[in-house]
């Protein structure tokens, strides 16, 4: 029986996927390196040193640790600027209805996001007070594709990850939900989503999901 919903925010809850690829997307192009959406795909999910790695792959040149950390502070500050002008509007279409249907059923719901910003972009979207859970980022030790943020948000709601359906737009974070034992529902393209046990195109469907929650003995 399912009583929770653990959602991933970038690309599930609001478009931020979108500004964190301009914000590295400005970086790699002042640095002279080649970066695209294709590439991208593998840095959604995954935390802000371990994208900066995945970008300066592409570098013939070796950065110090030091540049590293001004580099992703730099790309930090980019991303800060676009979120800045957040507000409401910018709930992806059906995030917010989801939310509140399931909070109407009495389904808990968690955030599990790599990102450090995530409660400033929840502030923003007004709907920080609906989590029972939100995930400290800073505080996971092994990023998605490992299982681990799942299983905190999971223990700190005092469920077993059987009772949890997580929600992903990125390949590692359905790797991470499937791996902690959790169902997965994949929101993108399920070419790429291989992995979830159900995929849909966004949230505009949620009906699908409640449906999850509903269809329970
Ligand atoms: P920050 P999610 C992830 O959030 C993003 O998908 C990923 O692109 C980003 O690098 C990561 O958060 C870290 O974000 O730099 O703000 O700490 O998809 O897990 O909600
Ligand atoms: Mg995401």
């Amino acid at each position: 029986v399912y009583k929770a919903a653990v959602f991933d925010l970038d690309g599930v809850i609001a478009d931020t996927a979108r500004f964190h690829y301009l914000a590295w997307k400005k970086l790699a192009d002042e640095l002279g390196i080649y970066f695209d959406e294709k590439i991208n795909e593998r840095l959604k999910g995954v935390g802000r040193m371990e994208s900066l790695e995945m970008i300066l792959e592409k570098s013939p040149r070796k950065f110090t640790r030091e540049e590293k950390e001004h580099l992703a502070e730099k790309k930090n500050g980019y991303y800060k600027d676009m979120i800045e002008k957040m507000t409401q509007e910018d709930l992806l279409p059906g995030a917010g209805e989801l939310i509140l249907a399931l909070k109407g059923r009495g389904v808990k719901i968690a955030l599990a996001s790599a990102s450090r910003n995530a409660p400033i972009v929840l502030k923003r979207l007004g709907i920080e007070e609906l989590f029972d859970y939100v995930v400290d980022a800073a505080r996971i030790k092994r990023g998605k594709p490992d299982p681990e943020i799942f299983l905190v948000a999971a223990e700190n709601l005092g469920l077993k990850p059987g009772e949890c359906v997580g929600m992903e737009d990125s390949t590692a974070g359905i790797e991470a939900i499937k791996r902690a034992g959790m169902f997965a529902v994949g929101i993108g393209d399920p070419q790429i989503l291989k992995k979830a046990d159900i995929v849909l195109k966004d949230l505009k469907n949620f009906r699908e999901i409640l449906r999850l929650f509903d269809n329970q003995v």
